[in-house]
């Protein structure tokens, strides 16, 4: 991205996908990562353009659609219409969406094809090698392992043929030094390590056309009809062509801001190929290739052979599109491998998610609905207390900003979770319950709930790029909803407006239960209590509360003390420390006996009991199948 005069720009490009599978999480991964960076940038006042799309040439997607009974023109709409249909529902906000097969494309690739042969880099000449199909790509002896593909574990076909060849040799010294003079051109390092360790050999010419008498679903070679172009030569053209490749504004105005996202697995096309076609042609070269790893499934490398292919949408349905997104880039150090597990999601889900999001947002929307109506406070004055949590808060922009400008999207995320931590512990030394009791502290009252209001509209703008539902939900419910959220709006403490309109809304992230499938123990024959009357019955004052902090009773492993908005908050203490740990229990809604003798246990006062069931050799708690209200009694 640059800041030239007055316009910042920022350009960024997913690989376009090939149509011969349906797409997967790892087509989802890199369009989602895109997604957040360009609703970053744009958020913050760049323009900026997304483009996402299609591969659909070559041999792969031909034998795809024989294998089909379709022609390849009729294949590729097919799964290109899925893919098309699939970013909306992750809410992808791409500008554009490229198809190889665009009529606008075709002429460019052809054009430049053209320029290129004029130029004298093409050449007709003689090809005999190992060809891989699923790599459209021919492999030197040397590059095979055990006379296989790396990548496909299949032999190649030995082919030979005469065929026109780009002279990318000629360049190799030149990208060398482009590589060597622009530290960040390919990163991480690592993948830049890996082309510059590719090019300490002789870097061979690259064949760039297939005979009609082979392959016929290609593009023309404009000087050779009895030719198709290459697939890759084909492809990497979309990136130039898709923002108008020669003459439209906006090619003069993105082409030099151009992030281009891949996976490790297309490095040396994107590294090598790409750069030297752009010279040739007489076009600067793209400005950063950002490289990711693979997200491999359960430990071993996701295929359709092995059946373990994850897709999207099945995991947008089971647990929420925001659940999904954030997983995927919480999860991914880019530029690693990372596994995925529905179990780590799960994991995700509940403890970063329900319990440390969704629980401070309904905190704090229902002690401001209750103390002040559904209109936040004004702040009164700045207590030493409070510094903390605004020094953090106005810090963390410039943080989040860098932690973008070095891919590090799970740092940000890491960075904005702290702070949603710090804002819990705000809350419970501010004591907001035991100042709503005493008429005094009425002011400060107001100025820590508009703290932790204003500290929600912090943590939404900055969660708005991974998260844009629930930043829309959050921002809506604080009244700091409508345009301008941005990371200038929240670089000073301050900017929700005294008297926003507040709102309690809904569980943002409802727990899930992941268990794996278990043998039921055996079911014990019932025995009852001694009968009661009704009478007897109706002096115990069940209530509905919701656990808002819990926390081990130190020197016991089973005995948790929980602090429950049962209409009002107080502490209980239970003995399920052995089935729960405190911080899972946080957001529950639980059965009390509110009008139990107080006890103290271990120490620690509890003004109640909550009710559980024994489940197998565990506990279960008493819960609801609607949110009640706090303190609503249970009849
Ligand atoms: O290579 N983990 O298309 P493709 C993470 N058409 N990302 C993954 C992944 C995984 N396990 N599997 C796939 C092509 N991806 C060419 C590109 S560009 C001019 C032409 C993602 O459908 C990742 O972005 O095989 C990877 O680079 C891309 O899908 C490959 O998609």
């Amino acid at each position: 991205m640059k800041e030239s005069g007055t316009e910042k720009v920022f350009y960024v490009t997913t690989p376009i996908y090939y149509v011969n599978a349906s797409p997967h999480i790892g087509h989802a991964y890199t369009t989602v990562v895109a997604d957040v960076m360009a609703r970053f940038y744009r958020n913050n006042g760049y323009r900026t353009f997304f483009m996402t799309g299609t591969d659909e040439h070559g041999d792969k997607i031909a034998e795809a659609a024989k294998k089909a009974g379709i022609t390849p023109k009729e294949y590729a709409d097919r799964i290109s219409a899925q893919f098309r249909a699939l970013w909306p529902q992750l809410n992808i906000t791409n500008d554009y969406f490229i198809r190889t097969t665009d009529e606008n494309h075709v002429r460019t690739v052809r054009h430049i094809l053209q320029k290129v042969y004029d130029a004298g880099d093409i050449y007709f000449g003689k090809y005999e090698g190992y060809y891989c199909v699923g790599c459209e790509r021919f492999y030197t002896e040397t590059e095979l392992v055990d006379g296989k593909c790396p990548d496909h574990k299949v032999a190649p076909e030995y082919r030979e043929e005469s065929n026109y060849f780009f002279r990318m040799s000629r360049y190799q010294d030149w990208l060398i030094g482009y590589i060597r003079d622009n530290p960040d051109f390919i990163r991480p390092e690592r993948y830049r390590n890996e082309v510059l360790a590719f090019l300490r050999e002789p870097l061979e010419d690259l064949c760039i056309s297939r005979p009609k008498s082979r392959l016929t679903w290609g593009i023309t070679l404009p000087f050779d009809e009895n030719y198709v172009t290459y697939v890759w030569f084909d492809a990497l053209i979309n990136y130039i062509t898709g923002i108008g490749f020669p003459d439209r504004e906006e090619f003069r105005v993105f082409w030099p801001e151009s992030n281009h996202l891949i996976a490790k697995d297309i490095v040396k096309p994107h590294g090598i190929f790409w750069p030297t076609m752009l010279k040739a042609a007489g076009v600067g070269t793209y400005r950063h290739l950002n490289v990711h790893g693979y997200w491999n499934i359960e430990q071993s490398k996701m295929s359709k052979s092995l059946g373990n292919v994850v897709r999207p949408l099945d995991l947008k349905d089971k647990y929420g599109l925001d659940a999904f997104r954030y997983f995927l880039l919480r999860d991914m150090v880019f530029g690693l491998d990372s596994n995925f597990s529905e179990e780590a999601l799960v994991q995700r889900l509940n403890s970063d998610l329900a319990n440390d999001l969704g629980n401070l947002v309904s905190r704090v929307l229902s002690m401001a609905v209750r103390y002040f109506g559904e209109k936040a406070p004004g702040p009164s004055g700045t207590a030493e207390s409070d510094r903390a949590l605004i020094g953090r808060a106005e810090a963390l922009p410039r943080e989040v900003e860098a932690a973008f400008q070095e891919l590090g999207f799970h740092k940000a995320l890491i960075a904005i979770w702290e702070f949603i931590n710090l804002t819990n512990k705000y809350i419970v030394e501010a004591e907001p319950w035991v100042l709503a009791k005493k008429p005094e502290g009425r002011e400060r009252l107001g100025t820590v709930i508009y703290n932790v209001l204003e500290a929600l509209r912090v943590i939404a703008v900055l969660i708005e790029p991974f998260m844009p539902d629930t930043a829309g939900k959050i921002l809506a419910w604080t009244g700091a909803g409508g345009a301008g959220q941005n990371l200038d709006s929240i670089r000073k403490w301050g900017g929700l407006k005294p008297g926003a309109p507040v709102k309690r809304g809904e569980a943002l992230f409802p727990r899930v239960e992941f268990k794996k499938e278990e043998e039921a123990p055996a079911r014990p024959a019932f025995k009852s209590k001694p009968e009661i009357t009704l009478d007897e019955f109706q002096k115990v004052d069940l209530r509905a509360a919701k656990i808002v902090a819990a926390e081990a009773v130190q020197g016991s492993s089973k005995l948790v003390k929980l602090r429950i908005d049962i209409g009002e908050e107080r502490t209980i203490v239970a003995g399920i420390g052995l089935d729960y740990k405190p911080e899972d229990l946080v957001g529950k809604w639980i059965v009390v006996v509110a009008n139990l003798k107080p006890a103290k246990l271990m120490g620690v006062e509890s003004k109640g009991m909550l009710l559980a069931a024994s489940a197998g050799r565990e506990l279960s708690l008493l819960s609801f199948d609607k949110e009640p209200e706090p303190g609503g009694s249970i009849k």
